[in-house]
């Protein structure tokens, strides 16, 4: 997994690191580094040895949205819904979908569809030199890349209302009030910690985190009878799992576990 020229990654301990790596641009967004994160998604989901992912950006930023470099070379035609259905939404769809834990590792700012991106990991962790905007309104754009979906239901409306209005920024520790980010941490220990997090959820029961993240999906759109359904539906899996009879096992022998996210 190397060959890319918008991204790096990165394999340890169960662990796929994507880096992005365009840090002249504040690691912009293009259609090509879109795709080339749905190519290491893809290869995340076919590989049993891959059990979590981790995304973080090289240099200053974590992602500032759109590369608006390269939108003078579109021309009358551009549509900007094809460019987000063939990019963007995808890419972030693909995240979602992934039943693998995705944590993100948010170095600096997070802008517009970099925002969408950061918003689409399971669990955030921060450096104390990240700062969140929506930077849509700035450039006269409504939301897009998920973040009109996130944004409410992480913050609440009318907080999602102000920073898409007003294109507020937010600091890493009103991200970590508001709810935006799991963890704050200082800048030079952040990256470790959330390492160290990644390969914990890695050597976790990972089939199990996969289906709960089924389960958190499904009941963003489903009433609470519905979702006791599909959580008894999902449990006959989790409870056929071969980490169901290891953590069982373990709790009677009083051992640590050894899950292998089977
Ligand atoms: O158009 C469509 O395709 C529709 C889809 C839209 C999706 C979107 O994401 S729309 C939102 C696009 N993003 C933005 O509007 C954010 C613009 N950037 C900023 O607001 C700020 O740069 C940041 C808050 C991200 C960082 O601020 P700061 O003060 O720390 O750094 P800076 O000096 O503004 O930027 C540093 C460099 O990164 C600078 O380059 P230079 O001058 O050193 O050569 C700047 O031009 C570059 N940069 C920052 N954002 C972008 C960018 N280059 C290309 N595209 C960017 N989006």
């Amino acid at each position: 997994m190397s060959d890319y020229q918008n991204i790096l990654v990165d394999e340890y301990e169960g662990v796929v690191e994507i880096t992005l790596n365009r840090p002249d641009k504040f690691n912009a967004l293009t259609h090509g580094t879109a795709v080339e994160i749905m190519k290491v998604i893809k290869s995340v989901k076919r590989n049993p040895a891959n059990r979590a992912v981790l995304f973080t950006g090289a240099g200053r930023g974590f992602c500032a949205g759109q590369d608006l470099s390269e939108v003078s070379e579109r021309n009358d035609e551009f549509s900007f819904r094809n460019h987000l259905q063939s990019s963007y939404n995808p890419m972030v769809q693909a995240i979602r979908s992934l039943e693998k834990p995705v944590i993100g590792a948010i170095n600096g700012a997070a802008a517009g569809a970099g925002l969408g991106l950061a918003l689409s990991f399971d669990i955030r962790y921060a450096s104390e030199k990240a700062k969140f905007l929506t930077a849509f309104i700035g450039i006269g754009l409504a939301p897009d890349t998920g973040v009109s979906y996130w944004l409410p239901r992480l913050i609440g409306p009318a907080r999602a209302a102000e920073m898409l209005f007003t294109n507020e920024r937010l600091d890493a520790r009103q991200a970590l009030v508001v709810g935006l980010v799991n963890k704050v941490f200082p800048h030079d220990d952040f990256l470790q910690e959330s390492r160290e997090f990644a390969k914990k959820l890695a050597a976790s029961p990972t089939l199990g985190i996969g289906i709960t993240k089924r389960a958190l999906n499904k009941s963003l759109g489903v009433t609470f009878d519905d979702q006791l359904d599909y959580e008894a539906y999902l449990q006959e899996i989790t409870g056929h799992s071969e980490d169901y009879q290891e953590g069982v096992s373990a709790f009677r022998e009083k051992r640590d576990p050894q899950f292998k996210g089977q």
